[in-house]
């Protein structure tokens, strides 16, 4: 960490309501979006992140839903994020450069996987997930809100693909032909959840396994983590995202493409875990839509990640110039392994 962001995270923290002063700082965790941080007190630890406003226009709706679920889920057992307001009130602090900065108490003891490790985590994280699906169920109205509209909008995600390829920003067209090829053969994928009218919930929507964490000792899920793209959505997305991240064989952005596959005792453990939350609940035409939305979430990330890629990498955060053309490859891979045995 560079001495200018190390002060900027400091001085960031002094503007909450802390318990102490803030005595070390590390980078944390593996997410795309947020620069995220564990801050020590001799009153325990707390979590800081500074918010992407370029990915996220609206950061006071995510605010707003961030009170809203918190509060709700405080009615409930189980362990739940707990925002810290900042010393003026409200969830945001503002620094003089416009960046915005929040803070939650850390969770000590927990951990959380890139990589599915066995079974066993598999079945409980997609039952944990389900179960956040759930105890949001009778959040009290009006519906959260859109905090990215469109996010799961697989068509203008497909049409976004076919502008960044048309114009080619960034002359990288031509080295990705046969991955662009192959969304285009997939283009009923765009369209075909969104056609079927299923029922909207309040929903995850990025229910990545490491959006969960676990007891570090007994191993038991304990929290879901990175609410900002909760709001209403579709069953069929969360059950999607969590095929694309715990199905596989391989990390999200594995080289060796060759090697990538579905592995079917995951699918069934992900299909036995969510069910095991929600099957009593979801409609019968959702349950049915649950395959579909695996299928429309590797094909949507697929073209997130290509699309990234011809524009330039200006989402994702890369450590190599073909970082997101090797992510858009493992989604396709997952994309064919998972129809193979559709
Ligand atoms: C981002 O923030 P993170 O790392 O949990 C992204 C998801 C993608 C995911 C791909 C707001 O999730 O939609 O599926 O990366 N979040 C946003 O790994 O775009
Ligand atoms: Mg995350």
């Amino acid at each position: 960490m560079t001495t200018p962001e190390l002060e900027a995270a400091l001085a960031a923290c002094a503007a909450f309501d802390l318990p102490a002063p803030v005595t070390g700082l590390a980078r944390h965790g593996s997410g795309h979006i947020h620069q995220t941080y564990r801050a020590g007190t001799a009153a325990g630890d707390f979590l800081l992140q500074r918010l992407n406003d370029n990915v996220f226009p609206d950061l006071d709706a995510i605010a707003d839903n961030t009170a809203r679920i918190a509060a709700h889920l405080a009615g409930q057992s189980g362990d739940r994020l707990t925002p810290r307001p900042t010393r003026r009130g409200g969830l945001l602090h503002r620094d003089a450069r416009g960046h915005a900065w929040r803070v939650f108490d850390f969770l000590e003891g927990t951990l959380s996987f890139d990589v599915a490790p066995n079974l066993a985590t598999i079945e409980a994280a997609a039952q944990a997930f389900g179960d956040f699906q759930k105890r949001l169920a009778d959040l009290p109205a009006p519906p959260l809100r859109e905090t990215l509209p469109g996010f799961h909008d697989t068509r203008r995600r497909f049409a976004r693909l076919e502008q960044a390829a048309a114009a080619d920003p960034a002359g990288r067209r031509a080295g990705c032909a046969a991955e662009l090829g192959a969304l285009l053969q997939h283009r009923p994928l765009a369209s075909a959840l969104q056609e079927l009218a299923l029922p909207v919930r309040t929903v995850h929507n990025d229910t990545k396994l490491n959006n969960l964490l676990f007891d570090a000792a007994s191993g038991e899920p304990r929290c879901v983590i990175d609410w900002d793209t909760t709001m209403p959505g579709l069953a069929a997305h969360d059950f999607g995202d969590m095929v694309r991240t715990m199905a596989g064989n391989c990390a999200e952005d594995e080289a060796d493409t060759a090697q990538v596959a579905i592995v079917p005792e995951h699918l069934t453990a992900i299909r036995h875990g969510y069910l095991a939350a929600v099957s009593d609940w979801l409609t019968p035409a959702e349950l049915a839509s649950l395959n579909l939305g695996a299928l429309t979430l590797l094909f949507e990330q697929a073209c997130r990640f290509l699309t990234d890629h011809l524009e330039g990498d200006l989402y994702y955060p890369v450590h190599r110039p073909d970082h997101n053309l090797v992510r858009a490859r493992v989604q396709l891979a997952l994309l064919e392994s998972l129809e193979a045995r559709s």
